[in-house]
């Protein structure tokens, strides 16, 4: 009787996972969209707020088919219809909800979008829906029917809708939901502001029908002089030609289409992509139906020891923490120049080098650092205290590292993936994350694997690293308070470390709070002379640090925070900028700046 209970069960739990694995569509994604030919979505787009989930569930909460996604009108004027999305509400997209509009601040929970559109077909092409982000959840419907769901908030996701749309007038509906869940990735706590809604781009893209779907283009990793990949085909036939060439470089190799991929190899001098000198090459991928362009770099990144190497030679990492927020408007980034204004004063403060915090920002703003030389670190939000034994956090995790790397793998500003920032020491944490640099490495073995530790020992020279993650990862991230969570700031400057592992470690957050033009005595709370003060005490520290290649204090701007409630100070702000939401550089910021002018001088 036991063992039949036990069939039962594994049947349930099959049962569910492929239920589960049927509602959420994973599916690879185009590469490079900016090269693609397709109408934008964005714009205005009709709202309607839905805190009890009405427009999804009837009165006996169950799942019901007349939700709001059908975007029923009203026939005859007898009709009962308590929604209209005509006569509703608007938003930006791309954009948060919680800026938009006032009663949206604090809001966590549904609310659906709308948006009509018009649509030629052509024939031998085929349409994507393709949306650049949705922070959480996404439930996206077309002409009142389903086409799936998409966890997470930060990276890209789309759907084949080629026999779904209509000749003329189309209609989009997106259930989106950011109410924060203990199993979710992030977790229900998180200091940076759950920002709703889409809040990047969204796009219909049309191909050819037999189209290049996706590509990798890089250098082998430990070469210099062999850039190799492959491509990958929709509805292509074995044998069906790929070209890829580099005209600059006087290249062109022929590949052929094997079970919808086509690998090659190109024997190549490129001038190799560098912080000094972020040179990309035109790279065309054609094929007899497809044809597509994309800008590519060239560079090796490696470890000896403690050192990083770009394309061999020792670099350290003068870098930034960076939210994805704007500066001035506040609210999530939603252009390429409101991601160059953060750029730029990263440039100015001497860095090459971002720590994108603490989820993988817009493909625009990955692009724009490429071009400006910054060498990027990108991280998935494992933050702080998820649900290390569940496995359906996992595949969460797992899902929102492939869709980043996926995107990204052809940026050659990118050499850091990070797994996760300041998790608790545990068996199940190493394992989970330790599966994730797994998969990471089998995704992209050219890159290096990073996450942010916050957890040390007291050795006999002082801060012992010694985390069991330290065996897994490359390079290894601190994150470290002294004079803001623990001791005295005159105290920072005499901390010696150590490490148990011969790896590069990276200063990954160092920082304090100060209000821009508050001023006071060193010791004075959120004075901006307590932050100057704090930053100087540490970079004493840091110099005295051997084994470490790089920084990346915690943070350019200051963000909000449902964490940081303090009036008059915070006003639900994280303080630790060094330049303030409205643009005002703190000193510290120039503290840092000569810290890094200092070290190119060496
Ligand atoms: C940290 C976190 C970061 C926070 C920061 C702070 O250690 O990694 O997300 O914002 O500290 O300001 O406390």
């Amino acid at each position: 009787m036991k063992r039949l209970d036990n069939i039962a069960l594994l049947f349930f739990i099959f049962f569910f996972i492929s239920i589960a694995a049927q509602e959420t569509e994973y599916a690879y994604l185009l590469q490079n969209i900016d090269a693609r030919q397709k109408t934008s979505l964005n714009g205005k787009w009709d709202i309607i707020v839905d805190p009890l989930e009405n427009g999804f569930y009837n009165h006996r909460l169950q799942e019901y088919d007349k939700g709001y996604f059908k975007n029923a009108k009203v026939q005859s004027p007898s009709d009962l219809i308590e929604y209209n999305f005509d006569t509703s509400l608007q938003l930006n997209v791309p954009g948060d909800w919680n800026t938009q509009m006032d009663k949206l601040y604090y809001y966590e929970g549904t609310l659906w979008y709308k948006k009509d559109f018009a649509y030629t077909p052509t024939s031998n092409q085929e349409s994507f829906l393709y949306f650049e982000a949705v922070n959480y959840e996404a439930i996206v419907y077309l002409n009142g029917e389903k086409l799936g769901k998409h966890v997470g908030g930060y990276t890209p996701f789309q759907f084949n809708v080629t026999d779904k749309l209509v000749e003329g007038n189309n209609f989009v509906v997106v259930k989106v939901d950011n109410k924060r869940k203990k199993e979710n990735v992030p977790t229900v706590n998180q200091d940076w502001w759950n920002y709703g809604g889409i809040t990047r781009s969204v796009h219909l893209i049309n191909v050819p029908k037999s189209h290049i779907e996706d590509y990798s283009v890089q250098l082998e990793k430990e070469t210099t002089t062999k850039i190799s990949g492959w491509v990958t085909m929709a509805n292509a036939n074995n044998g069906d030609p790929v070209s890829i060439e580099i005209p600059e470089l006087k290249k062109t190799v022929k590949a052929t289409v094997t079970n919808g991929k086509a690998s090659f190899s190109i024997n190549a001098k490129p001038k190799l992509w560098s912080p000094n000198s972020p040179k990309l090459y035109e790279v065309i991928i054609e094929t007899s139906t497809d044809k597509v362009v994309n800008q590519i770099g060239f560079r090796n990144i490696s470890t000896d020891g403690s050192k990083i190497l770009v394309n061999g030679k020792e670099t350290f990492l003068k870098g930034i923490s960076i939210h994805e927020e704007a500066a001035f408007k506040t609210g999530r980034v939603v252009s390429a120049e409101e991601c160059k204004v953060l750029l730029n004063w990263a440039k100015e403060l001497g860095c090459n080098f971002l720590r994108l915090a603490h989820y993988p920002h817009s493909e625009a703003m990955v692009k724009e650092a490429e071009k400006m030389g910054f060498l990027i670190w990108s991280e998935i939000p494992v933050y702080w205290t998820i649900q290390f034994e569940n496995e359906d956090t996992y595949a969460n995790a797992e899902n929102q590292l492939t869709e980043m790397i996926s995107r990204d793998k052809n940026r050659a500003a990118v050499v850091l993936w990070s797994m996760a920032n300041e998790t608790p020491e545990s068996e199940p944490r190493l394992s989970f994350i330790g599966n994730l640099a797994k998969k990471a490495r089998q995704l992209d073995d050219t890159r290096l694997i990073t996450a942010a530790l916050d957890t040390q020992g007291k050795g006999d020279d002082g801060n012992l690293i010694e985390d069991p993650l330290g065996e897994v990862v490359d390079v290894i991230g601190i994150n470290n308070y002294c004079g803001w969570y623990y001791g005295d700031v005159d105290s920072c400057s005499s901390i010696k470390w150590a490490s148990a592992y011969n790896k590069p470690m990276i200063m990954s957050e160092i920082g304090g709070g100060a209000l821009y033009g508050l001023h006071g005595d060193a010791n004075e709370r959120w004075t901006e002379e307590y932050q100057d003060a704090l930053f100087k005490s540490n970079i004493e520290m840091m110099k005295n640090i051997d084994f470490m290649s790089g920084l990346s204090p915690w943070i350019l701007m200051d963000f909000r925070s449902s964490r940081r409630p303090l009036r008059r100070i915070q006003d639900d702000f994280n303080r630790k900028g060094l330049i303030s939401e409205q643009g005002m550089k703190k000193k510290a910021f120039f503290t840092l700046q000569e810290y890094y002018l200092e070290m190119d001088k060496k």
